[in-house]
């Protein structure tokens, strides 16, 4: 049997989550990270993506993350998250749980999404914590809060700084009751978020990873996808299909 009908059994029993990355957003034209063409090939996370880059130098990180606003505005969603989206409708799928910054699995029509690291689309007050809705991207150098003025900051998470609570308790919650967790598009290599398919695992779930390149999981995924999750995602909704139509 092939890895898609596999995976199509697992995900045809139901109580299935997903974990997604910054691969099931790599063809809608958002870079990734890591790996070839990766973020983090060009751009040094210490100097971007940590509280004490903002500390030093808000305007060069603003300017950062106001580019990468401009292309999260301008992208729309891929047949991976529209599969995932789907899955949800058929009742299959429980929720989906994003490392990922672009709410494009909220504008795929994904109702239960849970936000690990943030949004992009917001931006939070560093002296009152008031939250900003960015449906543009802002003018400003450095974009002031509407209620006190003080310095606004993107409403993402950086390195050493805490994951929200709730989102990252409702992701423990998920990862220890599903029955098949789908690990898409990530490299497994942040922490706390890559424990959670070691998580679902202990728990009983199968893990079925799919994405270009083996990762650090694919040791103990059931079933390994190596291909597009573009390409392979709208497969496996396909071969559910099938399956659940017999
Ligand atoms: C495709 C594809 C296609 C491509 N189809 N697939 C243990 C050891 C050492 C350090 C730590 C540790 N535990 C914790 C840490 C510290 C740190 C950490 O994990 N560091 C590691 C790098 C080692 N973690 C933290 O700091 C976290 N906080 C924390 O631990 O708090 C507790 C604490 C508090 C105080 C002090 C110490 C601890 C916070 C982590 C925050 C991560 N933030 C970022 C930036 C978000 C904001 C922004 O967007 O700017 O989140 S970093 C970046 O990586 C982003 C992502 O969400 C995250 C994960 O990346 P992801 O999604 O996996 O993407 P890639 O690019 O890595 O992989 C893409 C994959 O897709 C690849 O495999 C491709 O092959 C594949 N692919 N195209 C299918 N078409
Ligand atoms: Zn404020």
């Amino acid at each position: 049997m092939n890895g898609i009908s596999l995976a199509a059994r697992l995900v045809a029993r139901g109580r299935v989550v997903a974990f997604t990355g910054a691969g099931v957003s790599a063809e809608s034209g958002i870079p990734t990270f890591r790996g070839r063409g990766g973020l983090w090939e060009r751009f040094k996370p210490e100097e971007l993506a940590t509280p004490e880059a903002f500390a030093r130098d808000p305007a060069r990180v603003w300017a950062w993350y106001k580019w990468r606003l401009s292309l999260v505005l301008s992208a729309k969603p891929n047949p991976a998250h529209l599969a995932l989206a789907e899955l949800e409708r058929m009742g299959l799928l429980t929720a989906v749980i994003t490392q990922n910054v672009d709410g494009l699995h909220q504008a795929a029509g994904s109702k239960r999404v849970v936000e690990l690291h943030g949004s992009l689309r917001r931006a939070r007050c560093t002296r009152c914590g008031f939250k900003v809705r960015l449906s543009r991207v802002p003018e400003e150098e450095l974009p002031r809060c509407p209620a006190c003025r003080g310095l606004l900051r993107p409403d993402v998470v950086w390195f050493g700084e805490s994951l929200p609570a709730d989102a990252w308790l409702e992701a423990v919650e998920l990862a220890s009751s599903c029955k098949c967790m789908l690990v898409i598009g990530t490299s497994c290599a942040v922490y706390p978020a890559a424990s959670l398919p070691l998580i679902a695992k202990r728990g009983g779930a199968a893990l079925v990873e799919v994405s270009l390149e083996a990762t650090p999981l694919t040791a103990i995924a059931d079933v390994s996808l190596r291909g597009r999750a573009g390409e392979l995602l709208p497969l496996l909704v396909d071969e559910v299909k099938r399956l659940i139509s017999r």
